[in-house]
């Protein structure tokens, strides 16, 4: 199965930037799209869709006995053992549809139950992501590296929110992270703020919840970039979604400790 990873990731490669570019054309005409709300907080357009459509019909064709899990057109139904792809098209969407070049396309990979390697496209910064368990994590061909501090002052940490959870918590928390001499930055694409945390853009990433298709490509590439990040697969987190955390290993257990704080069990 190893080969067959090797290839799944490099097609993904490949494809993501392939993605970003028809991502990117209707970024540039944003004025022509459509906007719908899924919810607060949560809106989609045709060129989720169509970008997500895209991706989905090259994987189906290369792999047609994988699974599929996109963010705007679902789930096929998985074999036991199938490998399982799981895709934003653009992670960042309400970034993406306010013209703010924060925005990605994500591609993970789970394989026998374990993310084993991911893939993030940010054609704004025209930067590829990808990182494959067991090998490493790169930007642009570079080797990635967490940041290896231990506490919270020397650099940004990314907190994340959506309305699927109680803004308390996540509130209270961004204030024990000032309190503790950190710095808090929200970019509106969790993909690519754990990307950050892999390539030690960012000294850590918090969000209370996020959907599989926003994190599982990110935590791979923290994962296999030698850094900490929970188990977002842990209860049904496939198919519910997580709190996802992440960081450069030594910092995981103040991560842990300012999660803890405000009821956030890691
Ligand atoms: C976004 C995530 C972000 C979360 C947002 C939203 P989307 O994904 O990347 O971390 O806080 O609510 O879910 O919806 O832009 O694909």
């Amino acid at each position: 199965m190893r080969d067959s990873i090797v290839s799944r990731i490099e097609f993904a490669t490949a494809l993501a930037n392939e993605a970003g570019a028809l991502a990117q054309d209707y970024y540039r005409s944003l004025g022509e799209l459509t906007a719908q709300s899924k919810g607060p907080q949560d809106a989609v357009s045709e060129a989720d869709r169509e970008v997500e459509a895209m991706i989905r019909a090259a994987l189906m064709k290369n792999f047609p006995n994988d699974a599929f899990v996109g963010e705007e057109s679902g789930s096929s139904v998985a074999g036991k053992d199938d490998p399982i792809w799981v895709v934003d098209p653009i992670d960042g969407t309400q970034c993406f549809l306010s013209a703010i070049p924060s925005w990605c396309v994500s591609i993970g990979l789970i394989v026998d139950g374990r993310i084993v390697g991911g893939v993030i496209r940010d054609p704004n910064a025209d930067e590829t992501f990808v990182g494959m368990l067991g090998k490493d994590a790169r930007c642009n061909g570079r080797v990635m590296r967490p940041r290896d501090v231990t506490d919270f002052t020397d650099g940004l940490t990314e907190v994340g929110w959506s309305p699927r959870i109680p803004a308390a918590p996540t509130a209270r928390l961004i204030e024990n992270l000032l309190e503790r001499g950190g710095i808090y930055r929200r970019s509106g694409s969790g993909a690519l703020g754990l990307a950050y945390v892999a390539d030690g853009r960012y000294l850590g990433y918090f969000e209370g919840h996020m959907n599989v298709w926003d994190s599982c490509a990110g935590a791979a590439l923290v994962s296999a970039a030698g850094g900490w990040v929970n188990d977002i697969l842990a209860d049904k987190g496939l198919e519910q979604g997580s709190l996802v955390a992440a960081s450069g290993a030594p910092l995981a257990a103040g991560l842990r400790a300012l999660a803890g704080e405000v009821g956030y069990v890691l």
